[in-house]
C-alpha cells in the first residue's frame, strides 16, 4: 500500500512529537518501580495508565455523502475507510492509534473477531452489510497515523439524513461519547433543513466543534466564496455565535497528493484544520490531564520524601521514646478520623442538596419540553387533513414528534449535565480541600512527632460526574406506541375520528415526555450517587494508608535501630540515597509539568 508507506515520511516530525508524549509515562512507571510502598506504586501505576489511555473522541459528523470518511482518511493520511458515491458508512466505526494497522469487529451479541482492512467494507458499509444483517455493533481500526496520537479517537458516523432511518439512529445512539466534533458540510447542496437540525444538537453536546467545508475543488473559487458566506450566515444564527470556526478543504486533492508521494500543497485550509485540531487536542485536552497527573504524583514524592525523613529521625532515637511518640501519633488519628468522618457527612448532605436540585430541574424539564412539545404539536396538527388522508397526517405528525422528542430531550440532558457538572465541580473541591486539610495535619503531626520537616502538597482529585456514555433515551417509537389503526373506524364521523387521532397522539406525547424526563432524573442521580461514593472511598483509602505507611516508618525504624552500627550506618545511607532519588524524580516531574 503506497499511501501507507509515504505516510511516515511525509510526517515524520508529528511522530517525533507523539513519542515524546510517552516520556511522563516512562518516569511514571520508573518512580513506580523505584518505590517500596505498594499503595503508592499502584496510584503512580494507575496514573501512567490514564497518561497512556488517555482518549479523546472526536466525532465526524454530516449529512451522508459529505465527505466524513474521505476527510477521515486525509486527516489520517491513508485510506483506510471505505468512501463512496451512494450513502456508505452504516455502522459507527472509531480509528484508535496503533503500531500496525488491525480491525476489531464487536457483535452485539458481545463477540469479536480481527478482520484483514480489505474485509472493512464487508462490515461497515449498506453493501457489504444490508440493513446491518452480520449485527455488528462496532468496528475499531487501530492504524498507525500520527493523527491518532496523543490518545485521540475518531468516529465516523453514518451519515443523518438519507433513506436509511438506522443510519441517522446509529450515529445519534455515538453521539454522547463526543468530546469534540467535525460537522462537515459541502457544496451540493448548501445546508439543508435536517443537518440545521442535527447541527443544533451536536453543538449543544460537544466540547468544542469545528465545521469543515470539504470538496471545495468541485467549484470555482469565486463561487465557493459565495457559498461560504451563504452557509456560514446560516451558521452563525444556528450556533446563534458570530464567531465559527469553518475551515475549506478538499480532502480528495490531500489523499491524491499522498498517493502521488507528494506533501499535499494546496487543499485549502485542509493543513490549518489538521493543525488546529491538534493544537487544541494538546493545548486543551492534554494540559489540563498532564496537570493533575503530574501534581498527584508529586505529591507521592513529596510524601515518600516525608516518610524517609521520618524513618531517618525514628532510628536515631531510643526505644521508649519512640514508643511513647507512635502512641501520640495514633491519638491524633483517632482525633482526624472523626474530622474526616465529620467531612464525609457534609459531603453526603451536599449530595443529598444536589439531588434535591437534580429534581427541581427534572421538574423544570418536564414543563419546559411539555410547553415546547404540545406547541410543535398543536401546529402540526392544525391543518385540516382531509378524511382519507387522516390516518397518513396522524402518523406524519407522530414521527415528526418522535423526532422533536429525541432532539429536545438531547438538548435538555446537555443542559443539566453542564449545570449539575458545574455545582458538583464546587462540592468537590470544598470536600477535596476539606479531606486534603486533614491529610496534611496527620503528615505535620508525624513529622512534628519525629522530628521530621515535611513539606505541603497539593492533593488533586479530577474526577466528574460518571454519567453512562449512553443516556437510556427512551425510543420515541416504543415512547408514543404505533398510530392505532382501528377496523371499524371507516363507520366513524370525521371530526370525531379526528378528535380521537388527536386526543390519543397528545396522551402518548404526554405519556413520552413524563418517561423521559423520569429517566434522565433517574439516570443523573445514579450518576451522581456512583461519583460521591467513589469520591469519598479515594479519599478514605488516601488517609488509611497514609497512616499505616507512617506506622511502617516508625517500625521499620526500630528494627534498624536494634542493629549494630555498621548494618544501621548501612541503612542509613541507602535512604539518604533515596532522598536524593527522589529529588531528581521531582525535578524532572516539575520539567514534565510546564511541558
Ligand atoms: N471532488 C471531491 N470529492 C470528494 C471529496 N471528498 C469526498 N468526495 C467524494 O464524495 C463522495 C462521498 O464521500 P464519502 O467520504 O464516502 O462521504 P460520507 O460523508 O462518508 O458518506 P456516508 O458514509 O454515506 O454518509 C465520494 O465519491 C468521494 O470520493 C473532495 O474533497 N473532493
Ligand atoms: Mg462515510
Amino acid at each position: 500500500m503506497t499511501i501507507l508507506n509515504n505516510i511516515g515520511k511525509i510526517m515524520a516530525s508529528d511522530c517525533d512529537r507523539a513519542v515524546q508524549s510517552d516520556h511522563l509515562y516512562d518516569v511514571l512507571i520508573r518512580l513506580a518501580q523505584s518505590l517500596d510502598n505498594d499503595a503508592d506504586q499502584k496510584l503512580l501505576r494507575h496514573l501512567a495508565q490514564r497518561w497512556q489511555e488517555k482518549t479523546f473522541n472526536l466525532m465526524v459528523l454530516g449529512q451522508f455523502k459529505r465527505g466524513k470518511s474521505t476527510l477521515i482518511n486525509a486527516l489520517l493520511g491513508m485510506s483506510i475507510l471505505p468512501t463512496g458515491v451512494v450513502p456508505v458508512t452504516a455502522i459507527p466505526t472509531s480509528l484508535r492509534y496503533g503500531d500496525t494497522i488491525r480491525c476489531v469487529v464487536e457483535f452485539r451479541n458481545g463477540e469479536s473477531c480481527d478482520i484483514p482492512l480489505e474485509e472493512l467494507p464487508h462490515y461497515v458499509t449498506e453493501e457489504g452489510n444490508p440493513k446491518n444483517e452480520k449485527a455488528v455493533a462496532h468496528v475499531t481500526v487501530f492504524a498507525p497515523s500520527p493523527f491518532l496520537s496523543h490518545g485521540v479517537q475518531v468516529f465516523d458516523t453514518p451519515g443523518i439524513g438519507s433513506t436509511l432511518l438506522t443510519n441517522t439512529d446509529a450515529t445519534k445512539k455515538a453521539l454522547p461519547q463526543g468530546d469534540a466534533g467535525i460537522f462537515v458540510l459541502s457544496p451540493d447542496p448548501p445546508l439543508t433543513e435536517t443537518e440545521a437540525t442535527f447541527l443544533r444538537e451536536v453543538s449543544s453536546r460537544v466540547t468544542r466543534l469545528f465545521i469543515v467545508f470539504t470538496k471545495a475543488d468541485i467549484v470555482g473559487r469565486s463561487e465557493l466564496e459565495e457559498l461560504i458566506q451563504f452557509n456560514l450566515q446560516l451558521l452563525r444564527e444556528i450556533l446563534e455565535t458570530d464567531d465559527v470556526p469553518l475551515f475549506r478543504v478538499s480532502a480528495r486533492m490531500v489523499l491524491e497528493a499522498i498517493e502521488r508521494s507528494q506533501t499535499p500543497r494546496d487543499a485549502y485550509e485542509f493543513a490549518k484544520l489538521r493543525e488546529t485540531i491538534q493544537e487544541f487536542l494538546r493545548n486543551e485536552k492534554e494540559a489540563v490531564l498532564r496537570k493533575a497527573i503530574v501534581a498527584r504524583a508529586r505529591g507521592v514524592v513529596t510524601r515518600e520524601r516525608d516518610l524517609i525523613q521520618i524513618e531517618i529521625r525514628s532510628i536515631t532515637m531510643d526505644e521508649v521514646e519512640r514508643a511513647e511518640r507512635l502512641e501520640r501519633f495514633h491519638a491524633e488519628v483517632q482525633r482526624l478520623a472523626r474530622e474526616q468522618q465529620a467531612a464525609n457527612d457534609i459531603l453526603r448532605g451536599d449530595g443529598a442538596r444536589l439531588i434535591t436540585e437534580i429534581n427541581r430541574c427534572a421538574e423544570s424539564i418536564r414543563e419546559r419540553v411539555t410547553r415546547e412539545l404540545e406547541h410543535d404539536f398543536r401546529e402540526l396538527s392544525a391543518s385540516d387533513i382531509p378524511r382519507s388522508k387522516l390516518l397518513k397526517g396522524a402518523s406524519t405528525i407522530f414521527s415528526r414528534l418522535s423526532e422533536r422528542i429525541a432532539i429536545v430531550f438531547s438538548r435538555e440532558r446537555a443542559r443539566l449535565e453542564r449545570q449539575i457538572g458545574e455545582q458538583f465541580a464546587r462540592i468537590r473541591e470544598d470536600h477535596v480541600e476539606r479531606i486534603h486539610g486533614v491529610l496534611s495535619r496527620l503528615m505535620e503531626t508525624a513529622g512534628n512527632l519525629f522530628d521530621a520537616p515535611t513539606s505541603a502538597w497539593d492533593l488533586k482529585v479530577e474526577c466528574t460526574v460518571e454519567l453512562e456514555d449512553y443516556w437510556p433515551l427512551l425510543q420515541p417509537s416504543s415512547a408514543l406506541g404505533t398510530v392505532p389503526v382501528e377496523i371499524f373506524a371507516f363507520l366513524l364521523p370525521t371530526q370525531w375520528l379526528r378528535r380521537r387521532h388527536v386526543r390519543r397522539l397528545s396522551q402518548a406525547l404526554e405519556e413520552a415526555i413524563v418517561a423521559n424526563t423520569e429517566r434522565l432524573r433517574y439516570h443523573f442521580i445514579q450518576g451522581l450517587e456512583r461519583t460521591l461514593r467513589a469520591l469519598r472511598d479515594e479519599l478514605e483509602v488516601e488517609f488509611s494508608d497514609l497512616v499505616r505507611v507512617v506506622e511502617e516508618a516508625v517500625q521499620r525504624a526500630a528494627v534498624t535501630s536494634r542493629q549494630e552500627a555498621t548494618l544501621r550506618q548501612a541503612t542509613l545511607s541507602e535512604l539518604q540515597t533515596r532522598l536524593q532519588m527522589l529529588e531528581e524524580f521531582d525535578e524532572v516531574l516539575l520539567k514534565e509539568e510546564s511541558q
